[in-house]
């Protein structure tokens, strides 16, 4: 049985970014390993990284749980928990601290941009972030881990701190490998196409959240940044906007590039954007009929309680390893 694991910062609702790079192939691979184990979570301890307010980080956690749920996760081969209340990620983040260098915590790119938006003095915890990242997989021997683009990085140094630790305390951790989908691994900002689609951006025209107004959706596809050139054909490098669109388009249709292009030969970007608004309005508003179903239903907390059970005593069997190989306590 192979373990597949990932988990999103409820750092505000999910975006349509988060959606084509994360949510909807944790589903697809769901499906297609139905006799393999999937751990999800919700990092709210990776949220504390930036500032939140306490009220809306509850309510995003909720939320995201709900999200994953309407998204069509499967409770079934599933565990499904909330960070913070499984304790030994914090504690395997501080001993996987004692195998990883200054020098790689400060080429990670996602700590550069986040740390020079941070207004108010940059946490130590936003330096120290891909350290409880490779804990957070490392502790279940998760083989592949289901990500966007922007976490190759991450995913690379989890592989280097594992590798490091199995040669200085013998063969402990297995070497996760990144399952990153080669279309819409990486949706751009609509106002911004030069930028990643991010839930905590400043500016929020650019961003569709799945809990958004499906109206809203619509305005905001119709209002993306293109080019003049009216043409519709890929070339992120000189029409980026139309081809992060394209992007999203295919992702939610299974159509290439090139069918695109074909199907909107001689036709304007007026209605390939209209048709494109409402492809991404069908998909949201299912999720929305869903997550209204059952985010005040007892079967969330259910879920959430057994998957705390679950993940923790796999997680503690594996400090314990961990603690005994470093030498650390009495075991
Ligand atoms: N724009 C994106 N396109 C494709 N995939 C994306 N992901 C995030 N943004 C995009 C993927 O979603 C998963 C969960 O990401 P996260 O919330 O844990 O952190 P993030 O990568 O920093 O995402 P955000 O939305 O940009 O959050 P904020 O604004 O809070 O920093 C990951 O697999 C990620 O790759």
């Amino acid at each position: 049985m192979a373990i597949f694991l990932s988990g999103v910062k409820p750092t505000g609702i999910p975006t349509l970014g988060n959606y084509i790079g994360a949510l909807r192939n944790f589903v697809k691979f769901q499906n297609e390993h139905k006799d393999d184990l999937f751990v999800f979570f919700v990092a709210d301890l990776h949220a504390i990284t930036t500032p939140q307010d306490p009220k809306e980080l509850k309510q995003n956690i909720r939320n995201l749980v709900g999200l994953y749920l309407a998204c069509g996760l499967n409770p079934d081969n599933m565990i499904l928990f909330i960070q913070s209340e499984v304790s030994e990620h914090s504690e395997m983040g501080y001993v996987l601290q004692s195998v990883t260098y200054m020098g790689e915590l400060e080429r990670m790119t996602q700590y550069k941009d986040k740390a020079q938006k941070q207004t108010e003095g940059i946490a130590s915890a936003l330096f120290t972030y891909p350290v409880l990242m490779a804990a957070d997989i490392l502790l279940y021997d998760a083989e592949y881990v289901p990500v966007g683009d922007d976490q190759k990085q991450h995913l690379e140094l989890t592989r280097d701190i594992a590798i490091r630790f199995n040669n200085r305390y013998g063969e402990t951790f297995v070497v996760p490998e990144p399952l990153i989908a080669k279309t819409g691994s990486r949706i751009m900002d609509l106002q911004n196409p030069n930028k990643k689609m991010d839930k905590s951006a400043d500016n929020n025209k650019g961003c569709i959240f799945l809990l958004e107004p499906l109206d809203s959706i619509r305005k905001k596809i119709k209002s993306a940044v293109t080019d003049s050139e009216s043409i519709v054909r890929y070339d992120v490098e000189n029409k980026p906007g139309i081809s992060n669109l394209m992007t999203i388009y295919s992702s939610l249709t299974n159509l290439t590039y090139q069918e695109i292009e074909e199907k909107y030969r001689g036709i304007g970007y007026g209605q390939f954007k209209g048709d494109l608004a409402e492809i991404v309005v069908d998909e949201i508003a299912k999720i929305q009929n869903k997550f209204n179903e059952i985010i005040n239903s007892p079967l969330l907390d259910q879920l959430l309680d057994e998957g705390r059970q679950k993940a923790s005593q796999i997680a503690r069997k594996k400090l314990c390893e961990v603690y005994k190989k470093v030498g650390l306590g009495r075991f």
